[in-house]
């Protein structure tokens, strides 16, 4: 299973994400902390809400295999600029929640994670777990460890760690 580090606004539903994913109810807890669930790492809102925070999340995405943008449908701007995945060094995802919103813009938040570099993107609805079974699909397979000489190649090709070989 590949260890995932959730970062989005507050409300995003983040919380609310990792309790579909381990199959819980739904119940409101407030993110105070960055708190770590097995593979799952879930991190307040306010972290990517302040400048002076925002630097903790990229420290914490070390300890990930695949870091997610947590987006809601409904979110009415973007706190990421674009080629966010250039400093994090994992594969950077994104997850758009709260696709039952009536305010709901999915083409817009899409776009926004594209922007920000996302090489996948999902869309669930934590309430009725709609494309929860298609995350956890993807979280599944654990990355393949490389060898040192493994990673020396992708270095001297210039590509990512987890990118194949060409
Ligand atoms: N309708 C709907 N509501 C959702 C969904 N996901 C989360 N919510 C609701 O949105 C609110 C905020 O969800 P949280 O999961 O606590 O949000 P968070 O991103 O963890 O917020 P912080 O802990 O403050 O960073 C809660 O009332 C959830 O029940 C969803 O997919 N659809
Ligand atoms: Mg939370």
């Amino acid at each position: 299973m590949k260890k995932m580090f959730l970062m989005g606004r507050s409300e995003a539903g983040k919380t609310s994400l990792v309790q579909a994913l381990k199959g819980e109810e739904l119940h409101y807890v407030k993110t105070q902390y960055t708190n770590r669930y097995d593979d799952l790492i879930d991190s307040p809102g306010e972290y990517a809400e302040s400048k002076r925070f925002s630097v903790g999340l990229a420290c914490f995405s070390f300890e990930a295999d695949v870091v997610a943008l947590v987006q809601a449908a409904d979110e009415p701007f973007n706190l990421f600029g674009a080629c966010l995945h250039t400093f994090i060094l994992r594969p950077l995802i994104g997850i758009i929640t709260k696709t039952d919103s009536p305010y709901a813009n999915v083409p817009m938040i899409r776009q926004w994670m594209i922007n920000a570099g996302c090489d996948r993107i999902f869309t669930v609805n934590n309430v009725t777990r709609e494309g929860v079974e298609e995350l956890l699909e993807y979280l599944r397979d654990d990355l393949p460890k490389l060898t040192m000489e493994e990673a020396m190649e992708h270095q001297r090709l210039g590509i990512s760690e987890w990118e194949p070989l060409p």
